[in-house]
């Protein structure tokens, strides 16, 4: 089957900072890989159910949990890595946006698993994005507060 994803622009409007390459190769990258990036997750979602959603589009080659890089702990993505392309298409197509423990999951094409890269880069140890929450979550037990000049978010425990 022709691929549907033939033009980089529309694949990702994630640019990973920490990518080795050049712009170019960053391109290349996302329109041969087989490994999907998977945001907005319950911090409770376990890997089996990851196993079920996904092996729904193809066979899994394996599946990678996001980690607090504090406290090892799971903090709301993943990276799914398929053997083809077709299935990796196909994901994204059809996942994105399903509701995985009641949150609407986002499935984003990824350059590829490094070893590293499952560590939050967020100054607390979570993902960035969730420092600059301000809503509450139900599932995280924590709320975000942002700052005023726009820095790093404060976390504070739930009472
Ligand atoms: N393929 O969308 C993604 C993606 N994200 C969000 C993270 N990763 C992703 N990969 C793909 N697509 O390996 C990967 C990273 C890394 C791991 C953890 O997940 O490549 P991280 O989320 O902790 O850190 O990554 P990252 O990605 O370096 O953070 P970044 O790019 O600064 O910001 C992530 C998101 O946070 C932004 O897209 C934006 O929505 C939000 N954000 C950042 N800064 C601000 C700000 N000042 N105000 C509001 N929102 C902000």
């Amino acid at each position: 089957m022709a691929s549907l994803f033939k033009d980089q622009t529309k694949l990702s409007a994630y640019r990973d900072r920490r990518f080795p390459g050049t712009q170019e190769e960053f391109e290349h990258a996302l329109l041969t890989s087989t490994t999907v990036y998977v945001g907005n997750m319950s911090f409770y979602t376990t890997e089996e159910q990851i196993y079920e959603l996904f092996s729904r589009t193809g066979e899994i080659k394996k599946i990678i949990m996001g980690l607090d890089k504090n406290s090892k702990t799971p903090c709301g993505f993943c990276f799914v890595l398929y053997y083809s392309r077709e299935d990796t298409e196909d994901c994204v197509k059809y996942i994105s946006g399903t509701i995985l423990d009641d949150r609407p999951i986002r499935v984003d094409f990824d350059w590829g698993f490094q070893e590293g890269r499952q560590w939050g880069r967020g100054r607390s140890g979570g993902q960035v994005r969730d420092e600059y929450r301000t809503d509450y979550d139900p599932d995280i037990l924590l709320v975000t507060y942002c700052n005023s000049v726009g820095g790093y978010g404060k976390l504070v425990q739930r009472e």
